[in-house]
């Protein structure tokens, strides 16, 4: 590793820590969209694009994009990018790695002097969690033209709706639209991301190129039963929400497991919430996924069979909600191969190939265009907390990597 690509890589990593202090709640990070912090972030982003010597915009959805033109003006670009936002008390490199990666690719190919056979275009997108108002993927998905217009009525904690988040962030939900690119606009999509998982550092491996990316559900479901006296009221005349969601939730692991797929129930919120009444109302989420939208849509009705017989039994009714829907994803052969270009560039003669159970804004760009993903070895496989981290020598080798499959698309 040259003594410049670990310099690089230095400057990438304090860009990280500089976004980590740009937070709502510290000393945690917690960074969601439409938010002042999504607007700091934006900022930082916005003057590193700009001293790489590229015109950067902020675009109808909110995301922070930036362009260096190729060989002729107007030509169609490589887009080069991943997330800003992040989900609460979270690490410092899911998305933003992949953000501040990019952006030093981009510097690079801007040094160069060498103008490229396209544009090269960066997006750092503000809302790929859904932390906020449940649905993922909204920036890259006005990107890629799939917007949906029934979002706009989705409301976060505090019942603020998507529509107003947008407009106190000076946004217009009329112009969500002039956020789509055509097909024809974009090459290619490339997002460098951690891997959120152990398979790297037990391979003893830096980076590697992404096969698929898992299909995801996100549901949320509501257990309506009947609040009452904890003391007073026996078990055959209890309705009780709580007991009847927990089987639900007990359910969903186990049905996972037998179709192959993966639950999480992340979020539980009880009613009245009293240690002396029986709970009448319980909300939570389910968040599904598996590497076959088949698989994905089995555990889905398995899951929704278990309510109904629990529901039955219990004199309890569950209604459920569709926040989030997304295919899995085949990366494009071609791109797949520039990426293991690039890995092979860095010294690694047989780049591994994985699997994403992690989503990723390159789902939602694969309507538009094709896509692949460069994961960059995380400790442990941690992610979604604190103790996310990564090595100096593999980020200077993720930033090799990109830039050299970029330049293999030349
Ligand atoms: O949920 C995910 O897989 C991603 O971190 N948004
Ligand atoms: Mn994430
Ligand atoms: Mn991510």
């Amino acid at each position: 590793m040259s003594a410049a690509g670990l310099a690089d890589a230095r400057r990438v990593l304090a860009r990280c820590d500089e976004l980590a202090a740009v937070t709502a709640d510290p000393p945690r990070l917690t960074r969601l969209s439409l938010t002042p912090e999504h607007a700091r972030a934006n900022a930082l982003a916005g003057r590193w694009l700009a001293e790489a010597g590229l015109s950067t915009w902020i675009d109808a959805a909110g995301s922070r994009c930036g362009r260096l033109e190729g060989v002729r003006p107007g030509l169609p670009a490589v887009l080069l990018g991943s997330h800003l936002d992040t989900v609460p008390d979270a690490g410092r490199y899911d998305g933003i790695l992949g953000v501040v990666v990019a952006i030093e690719v981009v510097r690079r190919l801007a040094a160069s002097g060498r103008p490229l056979p396209f544009a090269v275009e960066v997006a750092a997108f503000g809302d790929e969690e859904g932390t906020r108002f449940g649905a993922a993927l909204l920036g890259s998905r006005a990107l890629a033209g799939t917007w949906d217009e029934t979002w706009w009525e989705l409301c976060d904690g505090d019942g603020v709706t998507l529509a107003a988040a947008f407009e106190a962030f000076g946004l217009d939900p009329a112009r969500i639209a002039t956020a789509a690119r055509a097909p024809g606009d974009l090459v290619a999509y490339l997002e460098a991301h951690i891997e959120q998982g152990p398979s790297l550092e037990a391979a003893g491996r830096a980076l590697g190129v992404v096969g698929s990316i898992a299909g995801a559900l996100r549901i949320a479901v509501t257990a309506t039963g009947r609040a009452g006296h904890a003391g007073g009221t026996a078990y055959e005349h209890r309705r009780d929400a709580l007991v009847a969601a927990s089987e639900v939730v007990v359910a969903a692991e186990r049905l996972a497991r037998e179709t192959g797929g993966i639950a999480t129930v992340g979020r539980l919120s009880v009613w009245p919430g009293a240690v002396n009444v029986i709970p009448g109302r319980v909300a939570f989420s389910l968040d599904l996924r598996a590497a076959a939208d088949a698989v994905r849509d089995r555990l889905w009705s398995a899951i929704e069979a278990c309510m109904a017989e629990v529901g039955e039994r219990r004199g309890v009714t569950f209604a459920t909600t569709l926040l989030h829907a997304a295919p899995a994803v085949h990366c494009s052969d071609r791109l797949r191969a520039a990426v293991a270009a690039g890995i092979r560039g860095t010294g690694d003669a047989e780049p591994m190939v994985l699997f994403s159970g992690a989503g990723h804004d390159a789902m939602a760009l694969a309507a538009v265009t094709e896509v692949a993903m460069l994961f960059i070895r995380c400790h442990d496989g941690i992610s979604h907390q604190p103790a996310e981290s990564v090595r100096l020598e593999d980020v200077a080798a993720a930033v090799d990597a990109l830039e050299a499959a970029v330049l293999a698309l030349a």
